[in-house]
């Protein structure tokens, strides 16, 4: 049995996988959990991220507004899946993370500047005062998620290097610091490989740590005659040197297959952003973008998903 090794989370949202289904992730029976209909003026919510908070649970929502601005705002639930999102937004940018370091709530997201993507990172410990640090890194690069803890008392935070827009391409690098300001000795974390995720890959939720390993969950993408198509994937990282990939499934996990992923404002998008685990039952929520539309949830236990990566090794 494997083992996470965290917070229990109590009310952790879930539904039991329904029976003859021979998966490790399925679907939330409601999906999707949010839509436009839960903010005035937005165009599409999707790409959100969300922790335990006070007595309930606190989230950072990517909003595409009717401008077609992309803006981040924070929101509130008791029960993870039906969020009362604020109007007034926190920050300009996209695809937000939310990462919890000992008792501080750290936001990464997609941060424009004038050159070009950056990972933007902002703290609060009441999702209402936010302290902005410096970016970390230079443009252009997306997909920055944090670990929840210092390894070998360093920070690391996972980023996605990427294209101007002319070849797509996207590898997973790792980088270290001691204060969250100053980033460097950056590792190689994984690249596309083929099939389903030959075009390129980014990390999803804040990493999972358990007794095997950080269970890191991530996108990749195949590009058909028909564009890209993202599905979610999943590795197990190295305890100490998270760079290290120890076991990643070859197939993926979930990918669009519903008509909510398959028919959107970009289609056939499974983008997950963040995961709940619940150390005492094993249970993990997960959270994911559905056709750059909606906010849609699926779920899994530790032990399923780190037995299908193992059943479906790709690093023997
Ligand atoms: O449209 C699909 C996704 O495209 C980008 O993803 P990536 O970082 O993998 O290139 C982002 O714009 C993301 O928001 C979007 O969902």
């Amino acid at each position: 049995m494997a083992k996470i090794i965290g917070d229990s989370i109590k009310n952790i949202p879930w539904q039991d996988k329904p029976e003859n289904y021979i998966y490790p992730v399925w679907r939330y029976d409601g999906n999707p959990i949010v839509t436009r209909d839960n903010l005035y003026m937005a165009n599409s919510i999707f790409n959100s991220a969300a922790v335990p908070f006070g007595d309930g649970f606190a989230g950072v929502f990517r909003v595409d507004m009717r401008s077609r601005d992309q803006k981040i705002f924070v929101g509130f639930s008791k029960d993870a899946i039906n969020w009362e999102i604020k109007d007034k937004a926190i920050f300009n940018g996209y695809d937000p993370r939310l990462c919890e370091i000992d008792g501080k709530y750290y936001l990464t997201w997609v941060n424009h500047t004038p050159h070009g993507t950056t990972i933007g990172i902002a703290y609060t410990e009441d999702f209402e005062n936010w302290t902005q640090l410096e970016d970390a890194c230079y443009p252009v690069a997306r997909n920055g998620v944090l670990f929840p803890r210092k390894v070998n008392g360093e920070y690391m935070l996972l980023i996605r290097p990427c294209d101007r827009g002319h070849t797509p391409y996207g590898d997973i690098f790792l980088s270290h610091s001691k204060d969250l300001t100053y980033w460097g000795k950056h590792r190689f974390v994984m690249g596309p490989v083929k099939n389903w995720e030959m075009t390129k890959v980014g990390a999803g939720p804040t990493p999972i740590e358990t007794d095997e390993g950080w269970l890191l969950f991530y996108h990749g993408v195949i590009t058909s005659c028909n564009g890209f198509t993202y599905s979610m994937g999943a590795a197990i990282l190295d305890k100490d040197e998270p760079w290290k990939v120890i076991h990643r499934a070859d197939s993926f996990l979930l990918a669009p297959h519903e008509d909510y992923e398959c028919f959107g404002d970009v289609p056939n998008v499974v983008f997950p952003c963040a995961a709940l685990a619940d150390a005492d039952s094993g249970k993990i929520a997960i959270y994911y973008g559905a056709a750059d539309t909606s906010i849609a949830l699926a779920f899994t236990t530790v032990d399923e998903t780190i037995k299908y990566i193992k059943d479906n090794d790709m690093i023997k």
